[in-house]
């Protein structure tokens, strides 16, 4: 499983995330959380960034200016995959749980969001897949998008902001069968009205992945009228090219996976 792993670079830690890495992590230093997807040419719809608020993160050394959290299984992977200065080693800083995190504000690369992007809860992350760290395209993902609107409609149960879970989702992809807003069509549709309803978002994230993958036409960014299989490769040679991005392979896993 090949992902782009992406470095959303924080601006503002969340108080208890402060705490527990102050001291930790060198004054002038950049710590980034590294979501892998396997849709770079979705990112400039990134309206949040997931963590699972009872994963346990790592904060983990890749030069004396560059901190990533991410699981860490994630770490040992990258450990062995020239991500890391030394091959198999991976040094650990600090630790924190996800929870802390939440609020967070961190920049993500090429979305429409200049401003930042925040931190939240989501309860399906899985801690055995990719970084444990999932950036957040409601636009295209109906997970994604079952999540915000649950975010925003319990705000004060999740101890969030409920404007973090509010930024404005903007069309990426047309498609000919779901209009240009895939996920929140697919949600409507297959009347999903929770993010536990996960038989029916698996059903959605099939469709909107095969929709996307073949009949997607890009309606934002520098290839604009392109269709996706093309962009694809495109939108991430310029993230890898910028640095913002890097190449992370997931080790083979008993399941059967799509290409990405
Ligand atoms: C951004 C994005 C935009 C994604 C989209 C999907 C979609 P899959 O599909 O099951 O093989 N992901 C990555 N890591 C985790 C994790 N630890 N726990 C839960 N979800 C995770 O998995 C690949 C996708 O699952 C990744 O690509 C990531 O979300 C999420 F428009 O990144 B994606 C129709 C899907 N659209």
């Amino acid at each position: 499983q090949e992902y782009t792993a992406l470095k959303l670079k924080v601006k503002e830690w969340a108080p208890e995330a402060e705490a527990a890495i102050k001291e930790k992590v060198p004054e002038g230093a950049d710590v980034f959380f590294v979501p892998a997807t396997l849709r770079p040419e979705t990112m400039y719809g990134q309206t949040c960034c997931f963590v699972g608020p009872k994963i346990k993160y790592g904060v983990f050394k890749v030069s004396e200016k560059e901190f990533f959290v991410i699981t860490d299984r994630a770490a040992r992977n990258m450990a062995y995959q020239g991500i890391f200065p030394g091959n198999g080693v991976y040094e650990k800083v600090a630790e924190v749980l996800g929870s802390a995190c939440v609020g967070t504000l961190v920049n993500a690369p090429l979305s429409v969001h200049k401003e930042g992007v925040r931190i939240l809860p989501m309860e399906s992350v899985l801690p055995t897949k990719g970084t444990g760290v999932v950036t957040s395209v409601p636009s295209d993902s109906p997970d994604d998008y079952a999540t915000i609107m649950d975010l925003a409609k319990k705000a004060e149960y999740y101890g969030i902001k409920k404007e973090w879970a509010e930024l404005e989702i903007v069309p990426i992809i047309k498609t000919p069968s779901y209009g240009d807003l895939t996920a929140p069509f697919l949600v409507k549709k297959l009347k999903i009205a929770s993010p536990k309803d996960t038989k029916q978002l698996e059903e959605a994230k099939e469709l909107a992945y095969k929709e996307g993958f073949y009949q997607g036409i890009m309606v934002y960014g520098d290839f604009k009228g392109e269709k996706v299989e093309v962009a694809k490769p495109k939108v991430r040679q310029q993230l890898l090219d910028a640095k913002e991005g890097f190449a992370y392979a997931e080790p083979e896993r008993k399941v059967v996976s799509r290409s990405g």
